[in-house]
């Protein structure tokens, strides 16, 4: 088959993806974005577990880029289910007549970058070779799954599933003995939804984490009008706040407060719902003595809703909350108090194996007729580390990052000996601390500036510098230091072996310090990278 020729190809046909061919085409560049599955959405395509939410307020779970676009559509909830963000995602796809630069029920196998040519080729499964340009990542920091890969699990007689990648058929489990491993915002937001149809539900628990109540609702429809005339305000929100989103907050540390006031602003939060206990002091990411009033606060609540004692002890979170992400359920830390809901430490009594007839722990055996594995997502990095993306000279992503124990970047958008190469929230960028449309709207924007400047100084490539990336990584490194995050071990600390801290891969300054840095980047024409002329035939 011949080679198909474009300006730009993108990978995945999520927020990201869909966003970016739509800038890319707006400035008159052929672009075909390639999606594996069979329709848009990203992780919103797959993620259709019971209970699947996105934990933004939905008011800000949307592109803002185009009033026009923001005003035709209302969110239904306050936190939108997955079947509503993804027919938003169906919306955005035919209003902006984006499907027929999509190549769905395609995967990439193999991306490099042709030195001489001064392109990226790129196969497919499908046996076709793209080439182009620009080459963008649009996957996503949260898309390849990961399934730990315990002893037997093919042995298992029963049904197992992953929450990520959730059958689209319903899934019925009514009068089933079922396990989950994993309580993050999966586990925890599939629970309830589950526990009402199982005969047994069993949470096998790695670590218990802080769950707040999200207090989830219709809106109304003066809500959602009000959504509507707040546009400004919104789109305001995705570039001058930390989170790409307006968090109620007192403005103070804890410390400011004596325990009465300390209570008063927690039961607010508390009560309104939401991540808000992230927000609500300005210090409980740096200060140990606010982390802890909020911790503790959280302590006693899960005290406070579930009788037995053991189990609430259980479930007892101990490292600094907001260092993973805080989760929102509903009615999460409520269905153990139901005798057919149980929870066991794996801390206590760890996993050996998955038998035929369940899960084998170092002692006993826990029987079940379903095993759900929500395990989460080999973040950050996973989905890159998967295809074979190679740069100048045949330089493997793998390579480059030592198989993800060392990620290299500059901004979290760019690598040096990847020319071109753009990655839509990759490591390194704020992103997953953030409103991800709103991370998603600021990396779009950014590349389709970089990209509008090559092609009008008629530069063939860009490429980061080494020395950048590495002041990039001291960046983040230094940045995370003086929080409380490197505390914590977690996806977001990156790989941690033998309890070496091998770097941050997340930039912990705010979206709205960074896009202050990216821009000066920017402004200062491109400060940092390094450009090749255009050539001739190309
Ligand atoms: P998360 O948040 O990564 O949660 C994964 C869960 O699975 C978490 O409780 C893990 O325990 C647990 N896990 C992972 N590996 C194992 C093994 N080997 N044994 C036992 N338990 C394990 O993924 P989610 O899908 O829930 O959420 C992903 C994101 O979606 C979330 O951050 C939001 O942004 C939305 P651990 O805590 O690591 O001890």
């Amino acid at each position: 088959m011949g080679e198909k020729k474009y300006d730009a190809v993108v990978i995945g046909a999520g927020f990201a993806g869909l966003y970016m061919l739509h800038r890319l085409r707006e400035r008159g560049l052929s672009v075909k974005v390639i999606e594996a599955a069979d329709g848009v959405g990203g992780v919103w395509y797959w993620s259709r577990y019971p209970g699947a939410k996105c934990d933004s307020d939905s008011i800000y779970y949307n592109f803002t880029f185009s009033e026009e676009l923001y005003k035709k559509w209302r969110w239904k909830d306050r936190y939108a289910s997955q079947p509503e963000i993804l027919e938003y995602l169906n919306f955005v796809a035919d209003e902006l007549k984006l499907r027929p630069d999509i190549q769905f029920k395609t995967r990439v196998t193999k991306a490099s970058f042709n030195n001489d040519r001064k392109q990226w080729e790129i196969a497919t499964d499908t046996d076709e070779t793209f080439v182009a340009k620009y080459f963008i990542s649009g996957v996503g920091c949260l898309s390849t799954t990961n399934i730990p890969p315990f002893e037997g699990t093919e042995s298992f007689k029963g049904e197992q599933y992953h929450t990520g990648r959730w059958p689209h058929e319903k899934v019925d489990l009514t009068g089933k003995r079922v396990v989950i491993i994993g309580n993050g915002s999966s586990g925890i937001q599939a629970m309830p939804e589950i526990a009402k149809e199982a005969k047994e539900l069993t949470l096998l628990m790695r670590t218990p984490h802080y769950v707040a109540e999200a207090r989830n609702k219709r809106l109304t429809k003066e809500e959602q009008d009000q959504a509507i005339v707040n546009y400004e305000d919104i789109r305001d929100s995705f570039t001058t706040t930390t989170g790409g989103i307006r968090m109620f907050t007192t403005g103070k540390s804890a410390t400011e407060f004596d325990a009465a006031g300390q209570k008063e602003a927690l039961d607010y939060v508390w009560e309104s719902g939401g991540l808000a206990l992230g927000s609500v002091y300005t210090d409980t990411g740096v200060n140990k003595e606010t982390n802890f009033v909020v911790s503790q606060y959280v302590r006693d609540k899960i005290d406070e809703i579930i009788e037995d004692a053991e189990k609430a002890q259980l479930l007892h979170p101990d490292y600094y909350i907001t260092t993973k992400r805080l989760i929102i359920g509903t009615n999460f830390y409520e269905i153990f108090n139901e005798d057919h809901v149980n929870i066991i430490s794996l801390k206590e009594n760890p996993i050996e194996s998955i038998a035929e007839n369940g899960v084998k722990l170092r002692e006993g055996t826990i029987e079940c007729d379903v095993i759900i594995f929500a395990t989460g997502y080999e973040a950050m990095t996973g989905s890159l580390l998967k295809m074979d993306i190679q740069g100048r000279d045949g330089q493997s992503i793998q390579e480059k990052w030592g198989e993800g124990q060392d990620v290299k970047t500059y901004l979290g958008l760019t690598m040096e000996n990847f020319p071109n190469f753009f990655m839509i929230t990759g490591p390194q960028s704020p992103s997953v601390l953030t409103n991800m449309p709103a991370a998603i709207e600021q990396h779009v924007d950014w590349i389709d500036h970089c990209i509008e400047y090559l092609e009008t100084n008629e530069l063939q490539t860009i490429e980061a510098q080494k020395v950048s990336e590495v002041k990039w990584g001291k960046e983040c490194d230094d940045l995370a230091n003086s929080t409380l995050f490197p505390h914590t071990n977690s996806w977001y600390t990156g790989a941690n072996i033998d309890g070496v801290q091998r770097g941050f891969v997340i930039y912990v300054g705010g979206l709205n310090n960074y896009k202050v840095i990216c821009d000066k980047v920017a402004d200062n024409n491109y400060e940092g990278f390094s450009f090749e002329k255009a050539q001739a035939n190309v």
